[in-house]
């Protein structure tokens, strides 16, 4: 799904410059290891057996996000160490600041499970704004609509129906409750082997899945709140956990704007893929399908081969995008 573009990442010796406290002369052996959760000039790295070691940076490395395989040398006898280098990434997911500004959240993800839940008011727009922003990592997404115990059989109906639209376009569909765990061994078994980052609002049960995949943790969740809405943005730092030697899940704050990155028209384009799959049929190559003439889109949506509603986010985020959001 989506098209593919290659990060590259340099990679870096580092210097003998060594945070302050350090000595280096105690330093062990080099070792290979996971960061799973990063704080300013320090990360946690989870060592062979997924023992955390918190690890200084050098000031050569380059800045680690959750989910690099690093290199480390540890501190004998403590739990401390410092970093040495970062393998080359597969991926690197960004995500947009509140100011315009761009971070990266998470490496080597390579799937993005989309949580959605009823009470946020499950809208296909947001929806749709949050696929184009996924397709545009290039990154796999599955759409997993969580909660599912709040529903009666009619409104679970609902839903089944309109997110048909999403898996007849291709995105895989599970329907859980995490905190029943009802549906949720089917999921975990078409997940094994994939490094997987947990996406969606606050307060659609992320940091809840995973509570009910590692019991013995200590993971916070919140209600959402009853006056607003919504979430409370209970988890502040994505954090990895390790299912088994090759399934880790990052955990990650829910982002209200995320929906709302900056997206060129391209972007749009290309992240409604089966409109961006149509689209090689039109007469012109820059067609936008808005009224052109010889457009392929537009035949096929008159012909009801696009979701009416696709057709309509599509035309408002191409048309509206810059006024509403620059
Ligand atoms: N009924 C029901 N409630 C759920 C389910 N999953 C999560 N919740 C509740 O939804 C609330 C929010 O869950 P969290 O797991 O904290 O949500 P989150 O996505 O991690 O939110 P942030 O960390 O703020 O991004 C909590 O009160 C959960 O108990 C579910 O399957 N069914
Ligand atoms: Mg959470
Ligand atoms: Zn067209």
């Amino acid at each position: 799904m989506g098209k593919k573009r290659k990060q590259k990442h340099q990679k870096r010796k580092p210097s003998e410059n060594v945070a302050p406290d350090i000595n280096t002369e105690s330093l062990g052996p080099e070792e290979e290891g996971i960061v799973i959760s990063r704080f300013g000039q320090q990360v946690d790295i989870a060592d062979q057996n997924f023992e955390t070691i918190r690890c200084f940076l050098r000031r050569s490395n380059e800045v680690p996000v959750v989910g690099d395989r690093a290199k480390f040398k540890r501190q004998e006898k403590l739990k401390t160490g410092v970093l040495v280098e970062l393998e080359e990434r597969k991926s690197l997911l960004k995500r947009p600041t509140p100011h315009h500004g761009i971070k990266p959240v998470a490496a080597n993800i390579d799937l993005i499970a989309l949580l959605l839940a009823p009470e946020l008011g499950f809208s296909e727009m947001l929806l749709d704004r949050y696929l184009v922003a996924a397709e545009s990592s290039s990154i796999p997404v599955w759409l997993i609509f969580n909660k599912w115990d709040l529903l009666n059989e009619q409104q679970k109906a609902e839903i089944e129906n309109r997110l048909q639209t999403y898996k007849d376009i291709g995105y895989p569909i599970y329907y859980i409750s995490a905190k029943h765990g009802e549906q949720v061994d089917q999921l975990v078994e078409d997940l094994r082997g994939k490094q997987l980052l947990l996406a969606g609002q606050s307060g659609v049960g992320k940091s809840t899945l995973i509570k009910y995949l590692f019991p013995d943790l200590e993971i916070t969740t919140a209600d959402i709140s009853e006056t607003s809405g919504l979430g409370t943005h209970t988890t502040t730092a994505s954090r990895l956990y390790k299912l088994d030697e090759d399934t880790f899940l990052v955990d990650s704050p829910g982002v209200r704007e995320f929906g709302l990155w900056h997206l060129e028209d391209s972007d749009i384009q290309q992240g409604f893929v089966e409109i961006y799959k149509l689209a090689e049929n039109c007469k012109f190559r820059d067609c936008k399908h808005i009224k052109e003439p010889g457009c392929a889109v537009l035949a096929a949506a008159k012909n009801g081969e696009i979701a009416e509603s696709r057709m309509k986010n599509y035309h408002h985020l191409i048309q509206h995008y810059d006024q509403q959001f620059s």
